[in-house]
């Protein structure tokens, strides 16, 4: 039986269209997903839309409409766009849908059964744009006299009853499982981060609202609305079924990883784990967080008028050129900036000169001159040898790579056998062999075809359709492209389609 993996995505709200930060966190993911399939593993991979709260129901009044209506139209948006980046999620979740309000109410009331409930009062600030309650001493004052949260939100004064989750009693606990977990958040600025917030003191988390009404209901509390990180965070478990925990699905629980940004660390890493302790529920094993992207150094924002629609990049570039621009430009965990020039480099440098005509130029060299079909192998120069070797070593070394979501380590790794191949071809001349040694062309070509196919096993995930295509041009059958398959040598003399480049140069329009 294969080993079970289940990873997710941050759920998005649903107050505006998605932009390039919310992609840059479901590719990621996705990537991570199409790895593990391929590496053995029966993967579960969830995506979704967070529905509820102020936010969304203030958005929804600003467009005129109801929220379930605001949510139906954004949340499609969403789903479509995740299509259109081929996520391959298993399963789209939405906080409105009858499963998750089950499911949540069930969470909820376990954590009550489990005396970390009481009713209170809740008067402090809280950040709409980021659905926060914040401390006094985690704000800045600006000159205009108002307050902002860390992340630039402005905050309101809140007064209202509320049900408090007993947050600090849980302290010990938490520092506990990182203690005990050292890989439980990632990367490790990010954990420090969070211990330390752990270690000043934790205060009891306001878990209820009870100012406006677009959330699930609180069982026997009328008039309180769950608040909704609650609910948002619940749905990792929704996913899975509960709470029935005879679902085919339950056994996905808990999550090998959730994908989130720098930004919701503290939930994830703080409450969630709280929460589920508290219910009696398995914790999930990681929270691995992103960095941010800036626009030619500067935050996005749509007053600067600077937000990266991923659909006209998309348009522009090529959905797998923006894939591995996004995992290679930059660490996963720490900040980058995009722009234009930056996508042009990688896709000339990287995936036309590198990594296309490399293919290109070796099939095509087979197509013409070995019969279009692929030559057998022959005996090995210490030059085939070193190459081969660097190849053989790759999965594992990728594979390494991945576990920790150091993307762009995993394919500088793959990039170093792309130029290492691009040396052999030089130094090995297969068309110079062409016209001394037909015999020793065939054997060099053997040994790029199998190094191509290597590669091109292993990009898969990041660029999923143009490595099919790639695939398809080595002769690789649909079913010996996972990374066991690779220690299957191709037959000799399978016939090869005619090779067509998969990365074309970009060349920017005639204005
Ligand atoms: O926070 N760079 O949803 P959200 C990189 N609903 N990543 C970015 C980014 C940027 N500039 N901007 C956004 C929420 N992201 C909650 C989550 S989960 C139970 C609930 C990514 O629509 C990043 O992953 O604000 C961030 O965490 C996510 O989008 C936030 O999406």
């Amino acid at each position: 039986m294969k080993p079970k993996y289940y990873i997710t995505t941050p759920i998005y709200y649903v107050n505006g269209a998605p932009h390039i930060g919310h992609a840059y966190t479901s590719i990621a993911a996705d990537v991570m997903a199409r790895f593990k399939r391929l590496d053995g593993y029966d993967v579960f991979f969830l995506t979704g839309t967070d529905e509820h709260g102020q936010k969304v129901e203030q958005a929804a009044a600003a467009a005129g409409i109801s929220p379930q209506a605001f949510t139906d139209k954004i949340s499609a948006d969403f789903k479509t766009m995740a299509d259109a980046m081929a996520i391959s999620y298993d399963d789209y979740i939405r906080t409105t849908e009858d499963r998750h309000k089950a499911s949540t109410t069930e969470l909820w009331k376990r954590i009550e059964k489990s005396g970390d409930l009481y009713l209170g009062h809740y008067e402090g600030w809280y950040a709409v744009r980021d659905e926060a309650f914040y401390d006094e001493s985690e704000l800045t004052k600006k000159p205009d006299g108002t307050f902002m949260a860390p992340s630039g939100a402005p905050v309101e004064w809140v007064r209202e009853p509320s049900y408090f989750f007993k947050l600090s009693a849980f302290q010990d606990r938490l520092l506990k499982l990182y203690e005990e977990n050292p890989d439980f958040i990632a990367p490790t600025s990010r954990r420090n981060e969070v211990m330390s917030f752990v270690r000043g003191g934790l205060l009891d988390l306001s878990v209820s609202r009870t100012t406006f009404n677009w959330g699930i209901p609180v069982p026997d509390a009328p008039g309180h609305v769950m608040y909704v990180w609650l609910d948002a965070l619940n749905n990792y478990v929704t996913g899975c079924g509960f709470p029935d925990e005879t679902a085919s699905r339950w056994k996905y629980w808990p999550a090998d990883v959730h994908f989130v940004g720098k930004d919701i660390i503290r939930f994830h890493a703080v409450y969630w784990p709280a929460f589920l302790m508290s219910a009696g529920l398995p914790l999930p094993k990681r929270v691995t967080s992103n960095g941010w992207w800036v626009v030619d150094g500067e935050k996005m924002s749509k007053s600067l008028g600077n937000v990266i629609e991923p659909r006209k990049l998309m348009e522009t570039f090529g959905l797998d050129q923006i894939r591995y621009f996004l995992m290679r430009e930059k660490p996963f965990g720490a900040d980058g900036s995009i722009s234009h020039q930056a996508i042009i480099s990688r896709m000339n440098v990287e995936l036309a000169n590198d990594l296309g005509n490399l293919a290109q130029r070796s099939l095509s060299m087979v197509a013409r001159n070995c019969g279009g079909a692929l030559p057998a192998s022959g005996p090995r120069t210490d030059d085939d040898t070193a190459l081969l070797s660097s190849a053989a070593a790759l999965p594992d070394l990728v594979r390494a790579h991945m576990e920790r979501q150091t993307f762009h380590d995993a394919l500088e790794e793959i990039w170093k056998v792309v130029r290492a191949a691009n040396g052999y071809i030089d130094r090995q001349a297969p068309w110079a062999l062409n016209k001394t040694d037909k015999v020793r062309m065939a054997h060099v070509l053997r040994v790029l075809a199998d190094t191509v196919r290597v590669v091109a096993t292993l990009l898969q995930p990041v660029m999923p359709g143009s490595m099919a295509k790639m695939l398809d041009q080595l002769g690789v059958p649909a079913d010996a492209r996972d990374f066991a398959a690779l220690s299957k040598p191709l037959p000799d003399g399978t016939p090869l389609p005619a090779p067509q480049g998969v990365f074309p140069r970009y060349v920017e329009p005639a204005a």
